[in-house]
C-alpha cells in the first residue's frame, strides 16, 4: 500500500475476486455474456467493490489491478463458456490503464492463452477516459482490436457526450448510462433513447441499456431497438461459483 490524495492505495492482489453481472439479449432475454467487477475479499470474509474499499480509507490502483482483473475475467469466460456456448465477457479498463503501453500484449497473451475467439473479450472504457486524450484512446483502440479484443464505450450519456466524435471512434458497442436508461419512463427521454440507438446501429454499434431495473423498463428498451439489457432485473453481479452453479441448472 502507499499512501495518495489522504486516501491508501490498494495494490494488494492476494483479496482481488472478481464478480460477474450478467448481460442478457434484449429481444430472446438469453444470456449474451458478462461484465466484471473487482471486489476484495477482506479478514473479516466481506466482498466488497469500489465504493466499500473507500469507505475504509482505499482506493483501488487501477493500474495494479487491471492485468489480474483481464486475466480472471478471461479464464472465466473459458469456463462459462464450456456450458454457455458464445457468450463474452467485458472488463473495465481506466484511462490510466490506456496509456499503459505493455497491456495490449497482455491482452493479447491472455486471449490466446484462454484459445478465446477474436471480440468475445471486451474492453469497457468510459467515455470520459477516452475524451481525455482521444488520440491515444484512438490508437488504443486500434491496438485492442488488433489483438482480438472488442471495444465498449461505458457510461455513454453520463458525461460530455460528444455526438461528434462517435464519428471517429471504432467501437463495437455503447452502454447507455443509467442516468440515460432512466429517462425511459418521461416521452421526450423516450424520443432521445430511440435516437441514440438508431446511430448506434447506423455506425455498427451494439447498444446496451445499464441499470435496468425493472421488466416494464426491459420491455420498453427492446421496443426501441436496445440490444442488450443489464441490471438488477435480471441478475446482480455474483461470484464466479455462482455464475457456474445457475449454468449447470440450466442444462
Ligand atoms: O459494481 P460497482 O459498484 O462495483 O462498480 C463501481 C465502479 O467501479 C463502476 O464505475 C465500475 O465501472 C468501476 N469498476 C469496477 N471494477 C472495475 C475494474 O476492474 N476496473 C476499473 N477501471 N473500474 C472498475
Ligand atoms: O460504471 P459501470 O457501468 O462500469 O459500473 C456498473 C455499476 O452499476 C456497478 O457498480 C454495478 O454494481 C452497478 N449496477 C449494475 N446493475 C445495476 C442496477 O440495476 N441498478 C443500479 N443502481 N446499479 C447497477
Ligand atoms: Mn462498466
Ligand atoms: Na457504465
Amino acid at each position: 500500500v502507499r499512501s495518495s490524495a489522504g486516501k491508501v492505495t490498494v495494490t494488494n492482489l492476494d483479496g482481488l475476486e472478481p464478480v460477474y453481472q450478467p448481460i442478457w439479449d434484449a429481444k430472446t432475454r438469453e444470456l449474451a455474456g458478462f461484465e466484471a467487477l473487482a471486489r476484495w475479499r477482506t479478514p473479516l470474509g466481506e466482498l466488497i467493490g469500489p465504493e466499500g474499499l473507500y469507505e475504509y480509507g482505499l482506493v483501488a490502483d487501477w493500474t495494479h489491478v487491471a492485468p489480474t482483473m483481464l486475466d480472471k475475467a478471461a479464464k472465466a469466460l473459458a469456463r462459462f463458456r464450456r456450458s454457455a456456448g458464445d457468450v463474452f465477457m467485458q472488463v473495465n479498463l481506466s484511462a490510466a490503464e490506456i496509456a499503459r503501453a505493455t497491456l495490449v500484449q497482455e491482452v493479447e497473451s491472455i486471449i490466446r492463452a484462454c484459445d478465446l475467439p477474436r471480440d468475445v473479450l471486451r474492453i469497457e472504457l468510459t467515455e470520459q477516459a477516452a475524451l481525455r486524450d482521444v488520440n491515444r484512446a484512438l490508437g488504443a483502440f486500434a491496438a485492442f482490436r488488433a489483438a482480438g479484443a472488442g471495444i465498449v464505450l461505458d457510461d455513454f450519456g453520463a458525461g460530455h457526450s460528444s455526438l461528434a466524435w462517435l464519428a471517429d471512434i471504432p467501437a463495437d458497442g455503447l452502454k447507455l448510462d443509467q442516468r440515460l436508461t432512466s429517462m425511459m419512463s418521461r416521452p421526450r427521454g423516450r424520443v432521445i433513447i430511440k435516437a441514440i440507438i438508431d446511430l448506434a446501429h447506423d455506425l455498427d454499434m451494439s447498444v446496451t441499456a445499464e441499470g435496468v431495473e425493472t421488466h416494464a423498463l426491459a420491455d420498453h428498451m427492446r421496443d426501441v431497438g436496445c440490444d442488450f439489457l443489464q441490471g438488477y432485473v435480471s441478475g446482480e453481479p455474483v461470484c464466479e461459483d455462482a455464475i457456474l452453479e445457475f449454468l449447470r441448472s440450466k442444462i
